[in-house]
Parts: structure tokens; C-alpha cells; sequence
């Protein structure tokens, strides 16, 4: 079951994707068989995470992106995280690129993803999902995710090249880019340059952006809406991922993603595994009754869990 759906995704088969998506999104053990047989064929992908505030134009400069891309023959895999707007994907695209490019449905695969409370568990979903489209052929793979919290600097990790945009007059979400922004963005794009004259804004991001390994990340306007400066962007895209390899950065960034995730997976799974086994231990009920009768109190029974988890069997599933 799992196999055909691991070969479907292989194929790029658009129905296998979805569900294969939907079996990460929910993780369990299927989730863990999926990832077990598509993992050898992931790492080709060259994969963006695009963030910033709420409405600065994200999902339309990602439609423009895709279309970029497309011109350029590549395939391009997108997931959006809790988006308010969606992607208008294959329609903005339009007849124009529709001639040029007869087999979009294919080449194209966009997919969203609510975010819940549980911020490890979303990235992990983000995380599977990326290696689901990099399978699946996708030369590029886009993230989207909103503002400045945990997640996005979860999902920044999990990415070869993060992209934060902007737009000019912030106000206070300029604070909020001093706050965590200018260290995640290896380009910095500031959108809706047509409304306000963005030399400001551009100004206040480059004395704020820090030269990372050799990188200084640019700071690029566009008119997200009409296209403008997208080119020139995916341009700096292209150069970012030629300077990642070029300097054997790619490598060393994914071992440092693959070490947080293991430690983070192991020990989601460790904790959700000894919460469920230790509930049905009699030392557990007995140890709970003794706090709550105050014959022993919180900090010793703390101590004193620790040593009946170590002494639990390994999990039989693993
Ligand atoms: N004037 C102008 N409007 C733009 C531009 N780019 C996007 N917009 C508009 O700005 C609004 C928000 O754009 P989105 O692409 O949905 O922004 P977003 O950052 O994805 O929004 P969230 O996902 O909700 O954070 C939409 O009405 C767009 O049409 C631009 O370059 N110029
Ligand atoms: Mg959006």
C-alpha cells in the first residue's frame, strides 16, 4: 500500500502526492514507511522558504516565481502554511505561458497546510512534505509561512535558501524584522515597490543584514503583482544556490538541519512513546497517589520517574 503510494509519488503523479502529503501531515507509522522509501531519492531539490509579515505580497511574488521558474524549465514544488490568500497557481499563469508550456499541470504541484498549535509537529510535517516534492522530481521547492514566530524560524532551518519580504513603511514591522528577520533572510526582497518609493526601506535593511559566510544577502525591489524585478530575483536565487554548492555550503547546512531534526523527531517520539507506556505502569498510579496525598513531593517523584522510564523496555515499534 504504502510502496505503490511511494512509486506514485516517484513518478510525479499528482494523486499519490496529495495523499502522500496527507500521510505526513498526520504522521504515525505509514508516515514513517513513506519517508523510509522515498528518503533515497530526495536531496535534488533545490528548496526556498519565502516569509515576512502578514499581507506583504508573499503568495502573489511566489505565483510570479513559479512562473519565472517555469520559463526556465523547472519544476516547481510549493507549500503554503496557514495561508489567508491563496494562490491563484495555474490560472495567474495564463494563456501566455500555457502555450509555451503545454504540461504545466504537471510540472507545477501546490499544496497548503493549516498551522496548529504544535509548532514541532508542523515543521516536521513541513520538513516530509519538502522530501515528498524533491521525490517527486520538483527542481525547486517554495515554503511560505507568516510572520516572525517559531515556526517560521523552524521552517527557515529546514530550507537552503530563506527569502523574507518586505514592504516599504512598515512601521512596526520593521521592529519586527530588527527582531529575528535580518538573521534568518539570505535575500531580502521588498515588495509593492509601486505604492511608496522603497529606497528608504531598502536602505534600513542592508545596514541591518548580516554578511553570512562569504554572502551578503542583497536586498531586491519588485512589483510582485506586475512581475517587476521577479526575474532579477529569481537571478539571485539561481546565485545563491550556485554559491551554496560552489562553497559546499548546501552540504553543511543539510547536516546541521538533519542533526536538529533527529534530535527533535527522537525526542518527540521518545516523549509522546514514554507518556503513553508509563501511564499504564502501577508505578506511575502509586507515585501520583503519594504527591497527591503529600507523603512525597513533586521534585523527588520527578526523580523518581526518571529512573522507572529508563527502566522501560525500548519501544517495540521502532
Ligand atoms: N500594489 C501592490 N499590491 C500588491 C503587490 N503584491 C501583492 N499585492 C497585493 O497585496 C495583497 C496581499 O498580497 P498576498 O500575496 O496575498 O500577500 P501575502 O504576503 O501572501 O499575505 P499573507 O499570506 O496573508 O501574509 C493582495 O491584495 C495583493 O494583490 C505589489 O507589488 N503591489
Ligand atoms: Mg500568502
Amino acid at each position: 500500500m504504502v510502496g505503490e503510494l511511494a512509486s506514485g509519488v516517484l513518478k510525479g503523479d499528482h494523486r499519490s502526492l496529495a495523499k502522500a502529503i496527507s500521510i505526513v501531515e498526520a504522521g504515525g507509522p505509514d508516515r514513517r514507511r513513506l519517508i523510509r522509501e522515498i528518503y533515497p531519492r530526495t536531496g535534488k531539490a533545490f528548496t526556498i522558504g519565502i516569509t515576512g509579515p502578514t499581507g506583504t505580497g508573499k503568495s502573489t511574488l511566489v505565483d510570479k516565481t513559479i512562473e519565472e521558474y517555469r520559463r526556465r524549465g523547472r519544476r516547481v514544488g510549493v507549500l503554503a502554511i496557514d495561508p489567508s490568500s491563496p494562490f491563484t497557481g495555474g490560472a495567474l499563469l495564463g494563456d501566455r505561458l500555457r502555450m509555451m508550456d503545454h504540461s504545466l499541470e504537471r510540472e507545477v504541484y501546490i499544496r497548503s497546510m493549516a498551522s496548529r498549535g504544535d509548532v514541532g509537529g508542523l515543521a516536521r510535517a513541513a520538513r516530509n512534505t519538502i522530501r515528498v516534492l524533491d521525490a517527486a522530481g520538483m527542481d525547486v521547492v517554495i515554503v511560505e509561512t507568516v510572520g516572525a514566530g517559531q515556526t517560521e524560524v523552524q521552517v527557515a532551518t529546514a530550507v537552503d535558501a530563506t527569502v523574507v519580504v518586505l514592504m516599504p513603511q512598515l512601521g512596526d514591522e520593521v521592529q519586527a524584522f530588527k527582531a529575528g528577520f535580518n538573521e534568518i533572510g539570505d535575500i531580502f526582497v521588498v515588495n509593492k515597490a509601486d505604492i511608496v518609493n522603497p529606497a528608504r526601506t531598502m536602505f534600513n535593511v542592508a545596514s541591518g543584514v548580516q554578511e553570512k559566510k562569504g554572502w551578503r544577502p542583497p536586498v531586491l525591489k519588485t512589483v510582485a503583482l506586475r512581475g517587476t524585478g521577479v526575474p532579477a530575483f529569481v537571478d539571485t536565487l539561481e546565485k545563491f544556490e550556485k554559491f551554496l554548492d560552489e562553497n559546499g555550503l548546501r552540504e553543511e547546512r543539510m547536516r546541521h538541519r538533519l542533526e536538529a531534526e533527529l534530535v527533535e523527531a527522537a525526542f518527540s517520539d521518545f516523549y509522546s512513546e514514554t507518556v503513553s507506556r508509563l501511564k499504564g505502569e502501577k508505578s506511575w498510579r502509586q507515585l501520583l497517589g503519594q504527591v497527591s496525598r503529600k507523603e512525597l513531593d513533586p521534585e523527588t517523584a520527578a526523580g523518581k520517574l526518571v529512573k522507572i522510564i529508563t527502566g522501560l523496555d525500548a519501544s517495540p515499534n521502532a
